[in-house]
């Protein structure tokens, strides 16, 4: 019994001890699955720790690189919006300028005009007082002085200007007188000449106060528009005066005027209307001629002016006069048609009064500068020019041509026009016409 119960124990015991076995087996097996769990775990975690690392590795220089994009970008587009900036103030600065330097042009003007009236009141006024003492003479002088006060301030004066600026005569103030005879009309090519006598005297007087300038450079003036020139307006008895010019420039207020200056000086004269262009013409001749007390020889409108011109010497003859003045039309579109109307004129002349003085006197408008010059070429080129009749230097600043007329041509300047009454043509006179834009 004892060893069935002892038996039955060993039993037990020993399924007791297969089962804590069991037991322990398969909480071993349960404790390696956990630790292969969690190494695994810990495995997955770390692989993902990894690659989050990488993914921010990788992320950071994509994003350096973005970021540093961006900011030169930036940095560009800051630039660019500096330089516009920068234009944009200089193109404002440079309009700004602009206004400051137009509106000092202005003043100058402004101030140039008020310098002029003022003038122009003295003198008035001086002319005023002396007329008083010596009537006659000074008054032609001072009306002429007064005519040419713009072309003095647009010479003497400025000459006057750039003189008290230097020290010492050298080239640059050469350069800037050269400028200033340039800009009163004078011309490029006489400018040029006169600069370069002016330069030689200059050497070979050895002179180098700039106070001697302007009396040498008048000096060089007179010399270059050639002393020797006639300038008298031939009135022996018989004289014919043809009038010629381009339209408007004045030629039948000139006749007017020189009618009434010949017959104050007791010369019987007789006018002779050649422009027969238009009514208007022939009718402003007749109001010249009521003015002036002297008859004119007219026909109608349309008519040949030779034909007038023929009837004008016929007259002359009978009535005996001494001057004969023929106005002609301006209206002669070219070189050829003006050679061949001049032709015609000059061979009724030539038949019909062959024993008569002959003058041909150009008129040229003042204002024109430059453009008189040219007419003068043109009409010397299909005319025997006698004569100049320089017209309306009142109040123009371009009296200098004058220089220029006498020097290049070699055509006496013989009358000035100073205004448009009756009195206001004046024998040329190259000492006060000098004076009188330099001084
Ligand atoms: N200020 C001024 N005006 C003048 C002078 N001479 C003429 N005039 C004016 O110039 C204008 C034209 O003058 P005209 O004598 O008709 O000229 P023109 O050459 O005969 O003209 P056409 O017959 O059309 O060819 C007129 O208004 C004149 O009063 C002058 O010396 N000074
Ligand atoms: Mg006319």
């Amino acid at each position: 019994m004892f060893k069935w119960i002892k038996d039955k124990l060993s039993k037990n015991e020993d399924k007791i001890q297969e089962e804590i076995a069991q037991e322990e087996i398969a909480q071993e097996e349960v404790v390696q699955e956990e630790v292969i769990q969690e190494e695994i775990a810990q495995e997955e975690v770390i692989q993902e720790e990894i690659a989050q690392e990488e993914v921010i590795q990788e992320e950071i220089p994509q994003k350096e690189i973005a970021q540093e994009e961006v900011a030169q970008k930036e940095a560009v587009q800051e630039e660019i919006a500096q330089e516009e900036i920068a234009q944009k103030e200089v193109v404002q600065e440079e309009i700004a300028q602009e206004e400051v330097i137009q509106e000092e042009v202005a003043q100058e003007e402004i101030a140039q005009e008020e310098v002029i009236q003022e003038e122009v009141i003295q003198e008035e006024i001086a002319q005023e007082e002396i007329v008083q003492e010596e009537p006659e003479k000074v008054s032609i002088f001072q009306k002429l002085k007064q005519g040419l006060s713009k072309t003095r301030h647009e010479m003497g004066v400025k000459i006057n200007t750039v003189l008290g600026a230097y020290v010492k005569i050298d080239d640059e103030m050469l350069e800037d007188i050269e400028d200033i005879l340039v800009s009163a009309d004078i011309g490029m090519q006489t400018t040029m000449k006169l600069i370069d006598n002016l330069r030689t005297t200059i050497i070979n007087e050895k002179v180098n106060d700039p106070a001697m300038v302007k009396p040498l450079l008048k000096k060089e003036v007179k010399k270059l528009m050639n002393e020797d020139l006639d300038t008298k307006i031939c009135d022996e008895k018989p004289t014919v005066i043809l009038v010629v010019g381009v339209n408007g420039v004045g030629k039948t207020t000139t006749i007017g005027k020189l009618s009434n200056k010949l017959k104050a000086k007791g010369k019987k004269v007789l006018i002779a209307a050649g422009d027969t262009f238009r009514a208007a013409a022939i009718d402003q001749l007749k109001t010249w001629g009521d003015r002036a007390e002297v008859d004119v020889i007219a026909h109608t409108e349309g008519a040949d002016p030779a034909a007038v011109i023929f009837d004008g010497i016929s007259a002359a003859k009978s009535r005996n006069c001494d001057v004969l003045i023929c106005d002609t039309a301006g209206r002669l579109h070219n070189k050829a048609n003006l050679m061949q109307e001049l032709e015609k004129i000059n061979r009724i002349i030539d038949r019909g009064y062959p024993e008569a003085n002959r003058e041909t006197l150009l008129v040229l408008d003042a204002t024109t500068g430059q453009n008189a010059m040219n007419q003068a070429k043109t009409f010397k080129e299909v005319s025997d020019l006698s004569g100049i009749v320089l017209t309306k230097l009142d109040g123009t600043a371009k009296g200098g041509v004058v220089i220029a007329l006498q020097s290049e041509l070699q055509i006496p300047i013989k009358l000035v026009g100073v205004g448009e009454g009756i009195d206001d043509l004046q024998e040329f006179n190259m000492d006060s016409f000098i004076d009188a834009i330099f001084d």
